[in-house]
């Protein structure tokens, strides 16, 4: 037999030996040192079964392919023990696999003859719970509004958790016990995983408490358990549910009738316990008051400061009282508004004149009135009127006459 037909032989053998005859299994830890034993490909295969002890003796051992395993793993050529090269991460061998099984073949052939065995071997990595269940980040912030309903969802991404077997994977997620109106709700997908999601239980209110906390903590079944917690920030935000108040339900104020345009009168103050545009209180003179067009003429408003001021003249309003209706509005989609009454009193402080008018009752000529000599005392020349645009003390008036041939008499 010549060289040639010896290669022939060899490739049958290879050819046909895809169709491995013996079959190996060994179960390996991840995460073990380098150079681990992990089988003993020669023996566990039971090949020595169906060789004389020469042939087996003579057996060298080698992978059959160039594969990816080969920077895994090592073969003693003499013995066929097969090692760890490096240590192995199951995760990443095999990740987000339930089964973690890595199958190459190995020949073993002999200098004896022409003697070429296939062994199939499979290595099961066994998995260490040596990942944490991990969110994305582990603080995250969310927004619920006040106005939120009961039965409101937050919704939250769940964590991750690479060791991929039934047990060390995440089974379960809950909420640590809190104050926050919020019920934790995680549910299992049919494609795995869980639905997480924060449901209100209580009504919200910005202005009494405007945030919470809530952990969430995701466990996995290992022993020991391995944990990861999020921390989920919750910011209340405001609904226009407040209507700017103001400080009183009526201002009372003074001013003397001669105030100038632009004098200041008083200051009312709302407050409103919302926040942003919804606490942004402006100042109006009620639309809806009595003699509107008139309070319009004479007083103004400042819309930013509520400072009260005079408008028009008061010459002619001594003595009245003015009721201004103000109006204090927010800033809101849906303002809301709030009102008061300011009380002014226009004070007299000119002391006019009185006004002395006479209505002759003969004929006269330009003030001057002619009398018999012979008129009977008691005879009425005139009727004398005195008036007083002023209120009060200042407003009140007396008659009297210089010459003592006429006498004044009061008409009832
Ligand atoms: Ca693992
Ligand atoms: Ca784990
Ligand atoms: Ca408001
Ligand atoms: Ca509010």
């Amino acid at each position: 037999m010549g060289p040639f037909h010896s290669l022939e032989i060899l490739l049958f053998w290879i050819i046909s030996g895809t169709l491995a005859e013996y079959h190996v299994t060994f179960y390996l830890s991840e995460e073990k040192d380098q150079l681990s034993l992990v089988g003993d490909v020669a023996t566990s295969s039971l090949i020595a079964n169906n060789l004389t002890t020469e042939e087996f003796a003579s057996l060298k051992y080698s992978f059959l392919d160039q594969n990816d395993y080969q920077s895994l793993f090592t073969i003693n050529s003499d013995n066929g023990k097969l090692y760890t090269s490096v240590v192995i991460d199951r995760e990443t061998e095999c990740r987000f696999q339930e089964q973690c099984s890595l199958q190459f073949e190995v020949a073993a052939h002999s200098s004896l003859g022409s003697r070429f065995i296939i062994i199939s071997v499979e290595v099961i990595i066994q998995d260490l719970n040596d990942n944490v269940p991990t969110f994305q980040t582990s603080t995250i912030n969310r927004q619920i509004s006040e106005a939120a309903i009961i039965g409101s969802p937050i919704l939250l991404n769940e964590a991750t958790d690479f060791d991929s077997t039934l047990v060390n994977r995440i089974l379960s997620y809950d909420m640590v016990a809190t104050n926050a109106p919020f019920t934790f709700s995680a549910t299992s997908k049919s494609e795995g995983g869980f639905d997480l999601k924060l449901i209100l239980n209580k009504t919200l209110d910005r202005e009494n408490v405007d945030s919470y906390n809530v952990y969430i903590v995701a466990k996995d079944g290992g022993a020991p358990q391995n944990t990861g917690t999020l921390t989920v920030n919750i910011e209340v935000t405001d609904f226009n549910d407040n209507a700017p108040a103001f400080i009183g339900d009526s201002y009372n104020a003074s001013i003397p009738e001669n105030a100038m345009v632009g004098y200041s009168i008083t200051k009312v103050v709302a407050t409103d316990k919302d926040i942003g545009e919804n606490g942004k209180v402006s100042y109006k003179l009620n639309p809806r008051q009595t003699h509107l067009a008139k309070i319009q003429k004479l007083f103004a408003v400042s819309e930013t400061s509520g400072k009260i001021s005079v408008k028009g003249s008061l010459e002619y309003e001594s003595g009245k009282l003015f009721q201004i209706g103000i109006e204090a509005s927010d800033n809101g989609q849906q303002p809301r508004t709030g009102h008061t009454t300011v009380k002014v009193t226009v004070l007299d402080v000119v002391n006019n004149s009185p006004q002395v008018k006479v209505n002759f009752l003969l004929p006269h000529n330009s003030g001057e009135v002619n009398i018999s000599e012979a008129s009977k005392i008691g005879t009425v020349i005139a009727h004398v009127t005195a008036e007083d645009v002023d209120s009060g003390l200042n407003g009140e008036v007396s008659c009297s006459i210089s010459r003592g041939v006429f006498s004044l008499q009061e008409v009832p």
